[in-house]
Parts: structure tokens; C-alpha cells; sequence
């Protein structure tokens, strides 16, 4: 199977043929992470390319962003394998303002093949919201950002810790393609990934 159909489906946004594509794959054996790697994840890229040059429009990025989302499902029991597992409980979400899921999706899958217990907070998660999951006995928070305009959305949130006198109770983990290692000292965050599988290696060192 060529994961260049793959990626092309993935842009024209047709699900159906995604998910054909990837059960194919999956079927030949070529693994969970290379489908990924090779065929949905540069697709998004191409669509992000596309996208800032004109050429594409978000109604046709919210189609392939289905498309991508519909082969991440069949990948999802691949992908959640890991010898070594956490029992720490983490709550994920997009922050305030953004939309973009499916890095925090991917996240969230890893983190669960890992054994961590996995919140979903979904997408334009409010400060507060994340607050409360800690006070609810989250260990540690994961917060992902898209947008440059809503990765400041991270400082409020642990600002909003700190206020409710929690901070020292959690780890705060960050990343999102905006995002960067030096971004995550600069506003006190305790770990930052750059992509899923990281995230859950800084998830277990931060666990402990
Ligand atoms: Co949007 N969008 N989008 N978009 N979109 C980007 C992000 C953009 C870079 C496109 C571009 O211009 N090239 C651009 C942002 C520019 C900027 O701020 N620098 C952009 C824009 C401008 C917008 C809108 C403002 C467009 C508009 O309305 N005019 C709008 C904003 C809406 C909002 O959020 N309020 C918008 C909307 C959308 C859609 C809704 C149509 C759709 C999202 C659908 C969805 O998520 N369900 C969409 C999409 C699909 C994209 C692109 C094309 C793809 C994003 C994606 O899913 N990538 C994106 C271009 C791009 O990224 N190349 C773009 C695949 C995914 C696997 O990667 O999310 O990076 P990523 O996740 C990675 C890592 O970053 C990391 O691990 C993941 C796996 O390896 N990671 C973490 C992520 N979170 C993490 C958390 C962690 C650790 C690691 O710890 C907790």
C-alpha cells in the first residue's frame, strides 16, 4: 500500500477512503506509527501549507481534519501499546479560544496506552476548567495550543493555579506546534513535547 493515497485522501478530505486506506495498511502490516508518521500526519502539514498560501479554504481544512480523525480511530488499538504504565491520572484539553483537537487527541491515545487515566476536556477549555480538574485529583494537567493567539491562554491557566493555592499539586505539561521548550520555562510550566509520544515519556518522568 502506497501511504502517499493515504495522504492524498486525507487532503481531499474523503473519509471513507481514508479509513480504506488505513485498514489496507494495517492490514499489510505496516505499523500503526509509520501510517501515521508517513500518510495522515504530513497531510496536515500539506493542508496547513495550502491553507496559508490561498489555495485552500477552512471549510476544506475542517474535512480533512475529519478525514485524518476518522483513520486515527482504526489506529487508535495500534497506537495504545506501552510496556511501562502509569496510574496517574491526567487531564488534557485545547485552551481557551482553540478549536484544533487532534494533536490533543493523539496525546490523550498515547497517554491512555501508557495507563494513564486519561480527562478529556476537550477543545476551548477555560482556566477554570482546568483548575477544577486538579481539584477533582488530577496529578497533571496537559494543555495543547495551535494558535499563537491562544497558546497566552497557558500562563492564565497557571496563573489561575496558582491562585487557587494548587499549583505545588500538579505538573504542567504543554505543546501544540506553536509552542516551544523555551516558551514552557518562560511561563513556569514543568515539562513541554513536541509530539505525542514524547508527551507521554515527559508525562511519566513528571508522574514520576
Ligand atoms: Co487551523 N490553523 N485554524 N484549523 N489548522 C493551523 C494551526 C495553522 C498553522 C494553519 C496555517 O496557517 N498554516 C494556523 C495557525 C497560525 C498561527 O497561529 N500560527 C491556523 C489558523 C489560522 C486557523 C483559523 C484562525 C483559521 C480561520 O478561521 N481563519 C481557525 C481557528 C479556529 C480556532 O481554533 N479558534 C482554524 C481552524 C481550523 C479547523 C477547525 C478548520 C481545523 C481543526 C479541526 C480539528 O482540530 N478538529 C484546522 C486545521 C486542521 C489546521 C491544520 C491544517 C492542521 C492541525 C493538525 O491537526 N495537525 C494546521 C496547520 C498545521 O498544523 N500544519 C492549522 C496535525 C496534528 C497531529 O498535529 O496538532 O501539531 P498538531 O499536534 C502534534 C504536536 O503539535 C504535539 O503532538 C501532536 C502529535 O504529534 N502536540 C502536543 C499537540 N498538542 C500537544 C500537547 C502536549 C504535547 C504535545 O502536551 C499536553
Amino acid at each position: 500500500m502506497d501511504l502517499k493515497i493515504i495522504f492524498q485522501n486525507v487532503i481531499d478530505g474523503d473519509s471513507k477512503e481514508v479509513e480504506a486506506g488505513v485498514k489496507q495498511a494495517l492490514a499489510e502490516g505496516i505499523s500503526a506509527n509509520t501510517i501515521l508518521s508517513e500518510g495522515l500526519t504530513p497531510a496536515m502539514d500539506e493542508v496547513g501549507r495550502r491553507f496559508e498560501e490561498g489555495d485552500l479554504f477552512v471549510p476544506e481544512m475542517l474535512v480533512a481534519a475529519r478525514a485524518m480523525q476518522a483513520g486515527m480511530v482504526l489506529l487508535k488499538p495500534h497506537l495504545i501499546q506501552s510496556e511501562v504504565k502509569s496510574s496517574a491520572r491526567i487531564a488534557i484539553g485545547t485552551v481557551k479560544g482553540d478549536l484544533h483537537d487532534i494533536g490533543k487527541n493523539l496525546v490523550g491515545m498515547m497517554l491512555e496506552g501508557a495507563g494513564f487515566e486519561v480527562i478529556d476536556l476537550g477543545v476551548d477549555v477555560a482556566p477554570e476548567k482546568f483548575v477544577g480538574a486538579v481539584q477533582a485529583g488530577a496529578q497533571l494537567i496537559g494543555m495543547s495550543a495551535l494558535l499563537t493567539t491562544t497558546m497566552t491562554s497557558m500562563v492564565v491557566t497557571i496563573e489561575a493555579l496558582k491562585k487557587a493555592g494548587i499549583r505545588d499539586k500538579v505538573k504542567v505539561l504543554i505543546g501544540g506546534a506553536p509552542v516551544t521548550e523555551d516558551y514552557a520555562k518562560q511561563i513556569g510550566a514543568d515539562g513541554f513535547a513536541a509530539d505525542a509520544s514524547s508527551a507521554t515519556r515527559m508525562a511519566r518522568q513528571l508522574a514520576g
